[in-house]
């Protein structure tokens, strides 16, 4: 929906669009985006982006030691693993951050999670891979103000859990909104009890002027493993390191400390996340016009889309049921039912909330608890079995607290609480309303 290509009333409502941001208050959902720049979608639903490459979120599991290993064997897989968990997480952006550009014709709006609204669903074998076997997505909306989604992607077949919780600051400036990501994803191999601890880069939305916004990710993001690796990613956009849009740079340093100096890089990834991708050993920056090797091409593999049971067998809380009206009615352009069902819902959701504040009792969440880790430090110091979350952020000097993504320990932004949503298996395993 281009500008120049929208009908009239189109671009007087992105003109007021625009307009409306100069008064923003910091809550992208209370804008009143015009109706073409909706998604038929729930945020909640963006879990799913996490795993459509199944293949390569289990691959790490993949790289054991046989038990006769000798230690330079084991020394080598352990960086293979570093590098398998690397390049999933570079094939999950393309997912995440232009999916909409690619299939809506623009990045849009999505459409914002009611509180307790959940997501389920599943991945088979990809290509019947007997490898991998099945995956699957479990989310749940856990605060509406702010909105944060909690999830937990599950493959049993290679002991594989991922579980994570993501929500949004944004701020404007003259051309762009600027996006800053709160929480983290925890990725666990049990089998070969190792974790990775993954952080969410900022973002920033182009392309507002001319009424065709896209997403471009900026700053750093890290992942840390349990075996001391630690991958450092750096975002830039068009016209920076290398002029192409998407661009990025990782390098796996041995530890934390050795971060403090690129040179000490022990493998170096350059190029596109949402296009191809190089590597080579140590500082240099690999190229293909160098000869390098192709660590990842994003448009080789098509996403393996999350299998969602047909609405007449879903609950009254899952995504798809509560949105089918407005959804249905954002793809065909009936702006004034889109308006009415949207109205519908969230008088509904007011409603809700105005019985519990009377009954004088809380909306409990799921699947999810809300884990306090100023309660737990001290105790962990002393334990035998110290949580991965407090390891890894030790390791990775990364803070604890509820600051941006990817904030380090005593930095200006290291402040808040230290409260994170995390997934408790026991109490999915007990659901009895809701199935896959
Ligand atoms: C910022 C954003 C909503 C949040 C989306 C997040 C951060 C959600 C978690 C996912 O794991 C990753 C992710 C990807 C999206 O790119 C990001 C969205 C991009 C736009 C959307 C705004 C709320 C929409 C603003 C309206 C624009 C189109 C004018």
């Amino acid at each position: 929906t281009s500008a120049s290509t929208s009908t009239g009333s189109q671009s007087t409502s992105w003109t007021s669009f625009l307009k409306s941001l100069a008064t923003f208050n910091g809550d992208l959902y209370s804008l009143t985006a015009p109706p073409f720049i909706l998604a038929p979608i729930s945020l909640i639903e963006y879990s799913q982006y996490w795993s459509e490459h199944p293949e390569l979120l289990v691959a790490a599991n993949h790289l054991k030691p046989a038990e006769d290993a000798v230690q330079d064997e084991i020394d080598l897989l352990t960086l293979q693993r570093q590098l398998a968990v690397t390049k999933w997480f570079i094939a999950t952006l393309r997912s995440q951050y232009c999916s909409r550009s690619e299939n809506l014709g623009g990045e849009k709006n999505p459409l914002n999670p009611t509180l307790g609204e959940v997501f389920v669903g599943k991945w088979d074998s990809p290509n019947d891979d007997t490898k991998v076997g099945e995956t699957i997505l479990v989310s749940e909306q856990v605060s509406h103000h702010p909105p944060m989604t909690a999830y937990s992607i599950i493959n049993k077949q290679n002991e594989t859990y991922l579980q994570g919780y993501n929500g949004i600051r944004a701020t404007i400036s003259a051309t762009s909104i600027n996006v800053k990501q709160f929480g983290h994803a925890l990725l666990e191999y049990k089998d070969l009890q190792e974790s990775y601890l993954i952080t969410l880069p900022p973002l920033h939305i182009e392309g507002l002027i001319s009424a065709s916004p896209f997403v471009e990710l900026e700053g750093t993001s890290y992942i840390q493993s349990s075996n001391g690796y630690i991958t450092v990613i750096e975002y830039s956009g068009r016209g920076y390191f290398s002029g192409k849009k998407n661009s990025f740079k990782a390098r796996i340093y041995k530890d934390q400390i050795s971060t403090l100096n690129k040179e000490n890089a022990i493998i170096t990834i350059n190029g596109q996340w949402s296009d191809k991708s190089y590597i080579s050993r140590g500082s240099t920056t690999p190229h293909s016009k160098n000869g390098d090797e192709l660590f990842y091409d994003a448009q080789a593999l098509d996403a393996n889309h999350v299998i969602v049971k047909p609405l007449e067998e879903q609950h009254e809380l899952e995504s798809r049921k509560i949105w089918d009206k407005v959804a249905e009615a954002i793809k065909k352009g009936e702006y004034e039912t889109i308006y009415q069902q949207k109205s519908l819902i969230e008088n509904n959701q007011r409603d809700l909330r105005k019985k519990e504040q009377l009954a004088g009792i809380n909306w409990e969440t799921r699947w999810f608890d809300l884990k306090d880790y100023e309660d737990w430090i001290a105790e962990d110091e002393q334990s035998q079995n110290p949580d991965a979350f407090l390891s890894l952020t030790s390791l990775s000097n990364l803070s604890i607290h509820n600051a941006p993504s990817g904030s380090l320990k005593s930095s200006k932004y290291d402040e808040g609480d230290a409260k994170h949503w995390r997934f408790n298996l026991n109490k999915w395993e007990q659901e009895s309303e809701i199935k896959i």
